[in-house]
Parts: structure tokens; sequence; C-alpha cells
């Protein structure tokens, strides 16, 4: 059981690492879309190029698709620009894409970079684009620090498929529009946290999940719930072959200003379905550089985990959130094959005798799995950085 808490610590950690950096990335050199270039963990899975035909109001857009039908990896069309006009300021990067069977997903991102640090960052993971869809405009907004050496942004595509491009723009916007992703360093509270604002894709509206390519799907359900009107479901694809190594999580996060130096009950109601492996709400307090300050997933071998099927029940976790916290996640998680759902998510601070449950080990290393990792994309710098944006509209 110690190993499966590892596992679930290392692949939690890489889920929240949405920038960790990525050595493997390759170049290719035949691309000819004047300011714009092709990266990605293999870039050869994926060809770029102009289209003539399908375009948005105009005579020419750009698009990336897969080559082989079963890519299990990612690609992104971006460039850079320089901060120096946005600097202190809140930017949105807009364009309008079309996509045709994206099995995976795709979306926009938009990163801040110092130097090799990240700043702020967003891919729309938490409001992916998928399957076939006709031209729309999609936006991420993030906020320009002064101290930014540079703004990276693209199209990014993962898994098979193909996504067009169209009509880019970088501009200032007022600071009444929220900035958008779920790894941001703005200071920002959890919201949603009984599943009802639901996103056009039926997925709950601030959550993520460690869902993408292991076989689980995240969905709001309207007609299975314990409070109000929408509950957050999590279950397997049914692929066999599962072991309680293949899991799913349903994440949010948040800053932990709140609870600093206090001990914090988090409860969620669970219903369970069918669960061949087990099922828990997990919690994790990160400090910097990611390091685990404390952590428990109720897997802890003294019968907490929930197996089998299920009606709703009222779990908790309690966690001391050290001066020292930087960041919150939490959520519930599913290993194996089953069903479940998550409602009503509460947090309050505890008094001392209310016990903790972390099971958290010091000794667990953080090192990102290789395949987690792999499944995270991640955009390198391009080293190419533009005085502003060039060929919006892929007319040149
Ligand atoms: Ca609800
Ligand atoms: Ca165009």
């Amino acid at each position: 059981m110690k190993l499966n808490s590892h596992y679930l610590i290392t692949a939690f950690v890489a889920t929240v690492l949405l920038f960790a950096s990525c050595n493997s990335v390759k170049h290719p050199s035949d691309l000819s879309i004047n300011g714009w270039v092709l990266r990605g963990a293999n870039p050869e899975a994926y060809q770029a190029g102009i289209d003539r035909s399908v375009t948005h109001l105009s005579t020419a857009s750009a698009f990336i698709a897969s080559i082989a039908k079963d890519s299990d990896t990612w690609t992104t069309l971006m460039q850079e620009v320089k901060p120096n006009m946005y600097k202190g300021k809140r930017v949105r990067f807009s364009a309008w894409v079309k996509t045709e069977k994206v099995t995976e997903w795709g979306g926009l991102w938009m990163r801040v970079d110092k130097g090799q640090k990240s700043l702020a960052f967003d891919n729309m993971q938490d409001r992916p684009i998928k399957g076939t869809t006709d031209w729309q405009q999609y936006e991420v907004v993030l906020n320009i620090d002064t101290s930014s050496t540079a703004i990276a942004f693209g199209l990014l595509l993962v898994g098979p498929g193909k996504t067009w491009i169209d009509n880019v723009k970088i501009e200032t916007v007022d600071t009444n529009v929220p900035v958008t992703g779920f790894v941001n360093p703005v200071k920002r509270s959890m919201s949603n946290l009984s599943f009802e604002k639901i996103s056009s894709d039926s997925t709950p509206i601030g959550w993520a999940g460690t869902v993408k390519s292991n076989g689980y799907r995240i969905t709001s359900d309207r007609s299975v719930f314990h409070d109000s009107l929408a509950s957050a479901r999590l279950e397997s694809d049914g692929k066999e072959g599962k072991s309680t190594y293949d899991f799913g999580t349903i994440t949010g996060g948040m800053k932990p200003d709140n609870f600093l130096g206090k001990r914090v009950r988090m409860t969620g109601w669970i219903k369970t379905e069918n669960v061949a492996g087990w099922a828990g709400l997990w919690m994790r307090v990160d400090g910097q550089n990611d390091d685990v300050l404390s952590f428990d997933n109720m897997n802890d071998g003294k019968n907490r985990s929930i197996k089998g099927t299920t009606d709703w029940t009222k779990y908790d976790v309690v966690l001391d959130v050290p001066k020292e916290a930087t960041n919150i996640n939490f959520g519930a998680l599913l290993s194996g094959d089953g069903k479940i759902w998550l409602d009503e998510v509460k947090f309050e601070v505890v008094g001392n005798d209310v016990p903790s449950t972390s099971t958290y080990n010091s000794k667990i290393e953080s090192a990102l799995d290789e395949k987690q990792q792999a499944d995270v994309p991640s955009p390198p710098r391009t080293k190419i950085i533009n005085d502003s944006l060039v060929n919006p509209n892929f007319e040149n």
C-alpha cells in the first residue's frame, strides 16, 4: 500500500506541475509559417502548415494534425514575444480555433516567463476542446508581472486529431476580466465546491484532474447529487486490465492564506459504484518548490478507503497547514475500475484536539514519474522572442 501512495503523490505533483520543464524536445526544421514554430514532446508525430481552404473569415489559417492515428504525445504551434508593453498589466491571448476528431484534447495556452522560471501559466486543461468543433473564439488571461522576460503562447494538441487556428490577438484587458487557469500564482480561493457550475462540455468549472490519458473521465452529474443540482462523477472507461495503480482524480486547488498555521478539516460527500480498487478524498499541502508538507488520501491501511458500492457518506481529511505552505490541492480519487460521485466539499479550521489524518511519509521522494510528466504538456522556450505578435492571421 505504501507503493500506492508513493505513486499517487508523484502523479499529483506532476498534475500540478503543469509547466515542469521538458528536456526531450525536438525541433522540426521544415515548418514555414512566418513567425510561428512547432514544438512538442515529439513533433515528428505531427504536421503543421497553412490551410487556404479552411479559414476563419480570411484567406488562410494554420493547422496542426497528428500523423499517427494513435498518437499519445502532444505538440504546439507557438511563438514568444517580449513583455515590455504589457508589464504590470493583464493580458488576454485569444484566437479562433476549429477542431476535427480530437480524441484527447486541445486548447490555447499562454505562459509568462522570467528567465527559466514560469510566473503564470494556463493551457485550458480545465476547459479542454475535444472532438469535432466549428470555429469558436477561446481565450487565456494572465497577469504579466513587471519582472517577466517573455510571454509564450500557442495552440496545443494532445493526442490524435487536427486543429486550426486563426485571428490571434494579444491585448491588454481591464482587471475586471478574470484571469484563467488552474495553476496561477494569483491569490484565489476555490469556488464551485458543490459542483453546481457546469461548463459547456459537462464538466465542473474550476476543477481539473488526472484523467486525460489513463482511462478515466470526469462529468458533471445532474441526476445523482448530494446537495442542490449536480455533483462531479469520476469513472473508469471500463477497459479491462486496470490495476489499483491506475487511478483518476478530481482535483481542486487554492492558496492557503486563510489557513496558514492552522489545522484544517476537509469534508466531502462520496457515493460509489463497483469500485474494484479503492476511492477516497485526498488533500495535499505544498510548500516552496512543490515540497509536500502534508498529505492524506485515505489510503492508510486503517480501512478508511472506500470500496465496492456505497451510498452517500460524509468523509473527512484533517491536515496541518504550516505557515510556509504555498498551495493546497484536494479532491477525490478512484483507483482501478468503478464510478464515484463527489459533492459538497467544505473546509473548516479545527482545534488541535482533532487528530491529523496525514499519511505523509517524509521519505517519499517527489521525483516525477516519467510517463506522468510526458502526459502533461509543457511547451518549451523557443529562444526566438519577437518584439510583438507576428503574423496573427496567417495571411503572410
Ligand atoms: Ca452539488
Ligand atoms: Ca487568417
